[in-house]
């Protein structure tokens, strides 16, 4: 790597860790300041040695809703890239549970394969859509979980 892009990925780090940790249960999570796509929100929270956010129980979810105040949507580690409609977590584990909104996942345009918390709904355990992983710009949430830290 560059020695400039080094110094972004610092900074990165440091503006993700200005705005948290937040504790839940056993892990630590990092909401981003920026917006990006899921690609480039995953390789972030992989710069912190993290990855993006997976949600193993209702709480965890209910949680996760209320992390952003500012009521936007947040990239999750949720995707359907290998198989359409094949639904899994990026430790490669599949969705057993979910919450997702009224009509989702619809695949729109045959291009939706992130999923992402959404405000758009009130309720948080109805709260998930799949959008573009390349080209949509929101936040995201990494999670340092106690298996993460295992690895490290
Ligand atoms: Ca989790
Ligand atoms: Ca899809
Ligand atoms: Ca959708």
């Amino acid at each position: 790597m560059k020695e400039k892009d080094q110094l972004q990925v610092k900074l990165n780090k440091l503006e993700m860790e200005r705005n948290g940790p937040s504790r839940f249960g056993q892990s630590l999570y990092y909401l981003s300041t920026e917006k990006k796509s899921w690609s480039q929100g995953r390789q972030e929270c992989r710069n912190m040695g993290l990855d993006l956010a997976i949600v193993n129980s209702q709480e965890e979810q209910k949680f996760l809703y209320g992390l952003n105040n500012a009521c936007g949507d947040m990239w999750i580690g949720l995707h359907d890239i290998s198989t359409e409609g094949k639904w899994e977590w990026v430790d490669s584990t599949l969705a057993t549970a979910t919450y997702w909104m009224k009509g989702e996942p619809n695949d729109y345009g045959n291009a939706e394969d992130c999923a992402l918390i959404s405000h758009r709904s009130t309720d948080p355990l109805t709260s998930w859509n799949d959008a573009g992983c390349d080209n949509y710009s929101i936040n995201w949430i990494c999670e340092n979980s106690t298996e993460t830290r295992g690895r490290l």
